[in-house]
């Protein structure tokens, strides 16, 4: 009826789970949960379920997140809430992972980078611990239907967070799901390259794998100055001469594209497809895992590119052309309707389907994306159709009203 179906040939699966949409950050901070909410409305709306099989996330365990971060690192994630904080920041424990300060600072740092202060990149906030154990049960799913020859594509738009550390958060990264999710493919995989499309250096997958020839990491990314200011765009890694750890089996497998502000659509595809393809010439990967970050798109609230969509989508379509097992996974993206546009544009990528330019006026219901999965996973019952009503894109704008309280 809309058009839209299975892919022939390969096999999709769809990993998520609704309750990291109820997160906040904070008032100021520009990382929106909500974003998934309306990607989740837009996918939803052009029926691309249909081309999918859709699992519900669960938590991941203590077990499985401890097999890259610090043990304390993640007792401290598992018990941390605005209300328990300041009293787990006494315990000896942790106390070492506090810190020390230095003249000026503007928030105040707590053990492993993180901060109830306003402001902070990495805040506690309140279900926090649900939110961040939630989106890496999910990559952790995604990967799990991937190994195992379940599916040939796995998404996970809620995951993609590469800069979180060993035994430290980072940019609004706490649990590297990327890095689980690598080291679970090389039990399977004989080579897994990372790809990296966010518009910032993805620094925690790249240090986890320097010493690692099985792991290529690629990154595009702004690098250079800031501003006038002088100051370095985020996280001031990832310069063309980074090629992983010298005088290690990993020197040479580490590949970094770094990228002046304003870079339009033929100049990224040019960089893109020509970096990439000689990598994978080169690397020979048995599978690839692709950080869809959508902060690299024009107009996004920290990105400082100038890419579309289109071009976008155009990148997750040229790793998709290597027919190799390929997880997809979301990163930064700070503009909502345009990662949210960006995602679900690249789901119907995925699965070969075309989106023509309009959003069902009907809106399925959350509801629809109850189920059990990881470990138990159970694929959610089909439901009915949607109707042909059309709406535009004044129906993603009313939802950005409703949702954009802050
Ligand atoms: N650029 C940027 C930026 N903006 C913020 C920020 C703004 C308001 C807040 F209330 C809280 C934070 N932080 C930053 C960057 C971090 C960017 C992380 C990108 C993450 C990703 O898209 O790659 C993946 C999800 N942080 C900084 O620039 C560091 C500071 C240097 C400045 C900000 N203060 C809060 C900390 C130090
Ligand atoms: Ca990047
Ligand atoms: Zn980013």
């Amino acid at each position: 009826e809309n058009g839209i179906q299975r892919p022939k040939g390969h096999k999709v699966s769809f990993h998520y789970n609704s309750h990291v949409e109820d997160m906040h950050f904070g008032k100021t901070h520009p990382m929106k949960p909500w974003r998934l909410t309306l990607t989740k409305h837009l996918v939803l709306g052009h029926g691309l379920q249909y081309a999918m099989d859709t699992y519900e996330a669960v938590s991941a365990g203590t077990d499985e997140v401890r097999k890259f971060h610090a043990p304390d690192y993640v007792d401290f994630l598992r018990q941390v809430s605005p209300k328990t904080f300041p009293e787990l920041c006494k315990i000896p424990r942790f106390t070492r992972a506090i810190p020390p300060k230095h003249e000026g600072d503007s928030v105040e740092l707590g053990p492993y980078n993180l901060s109830t202060s306003p402001g902070a990149d990495c805040p506690v906030f309140d279900g926090m611990s649900e939110y961040l154990f939630l989106y890496t049960g999910a990559t952790l799913a995604a990967t799990h239907q991937l190994t195992s020859g379940a599916c040939n594509i796995a998404i996970n738009w809620s995951g993609g967070l590469h800069h979180a550390h060993k035994a430290e958060a980072s940019g609004f990264c706490y649990i590297n799901d990327i890095v689980l999710a690598i080291l679970d493919m090389l039990r399977v995989y004989a080579r897994v390259l990372y790809i990296d499309i966010d518009v910032h250096h993805g620094d925690g997958v790249e240090e986890a794998f320097q010493r690692q020839p099985r792991v290529m990491t690629l990154s595009y990314h702004r690098y250079g100055p800031y501003d006038e200011t002088g100051h370095k765009f985020f996280p001031g890694t990832g310069d063309l001469e980074d090629i992983g750890l010298k005088g290690t089996p990993g020197e040479h497998f580490a590949l970094n594209v770094p990228i002046p502000s304003g870079i339009d659509d033929r100049q990224y595809k040019f960089l893109f497809e020509g970096v990439t393809g000689r990598a994978i010439e080169a690397f020979n990967p048995s599978a690839i895992v692709l950080q869809c970050g959508a902060d690299s798109l024009g107009g996004d609230r920290l990105g400082q590119f100038n890419i579309n969509i289109k071009q976008h989508g155009e990148c997750v379509a040229f790793v998709k052309n290597q027919h190799l097992p390929l997880l997809l996974l979301g990163g930064g993206g700070y503009t909502a309707r345009n990662v949210a546009r960006a995602w679900c544009h690249e789901t119907a990528i995925a699965t070969d389907n075309k989106l023509v330019d309009k959003v069902p006026y009907f809106v399925p219901r959350i509801e629809a994306f109850k189920g059990r999965a990881h470990g138990d996973e159970k694929m959610y019952p089909s439901f009915e159709r949607l109707h042909k009503n059309e709406c535009k894109d004044a129906d993603l704008e009313y939802m950005v009203k409703k949702l954009e309280h802050d």
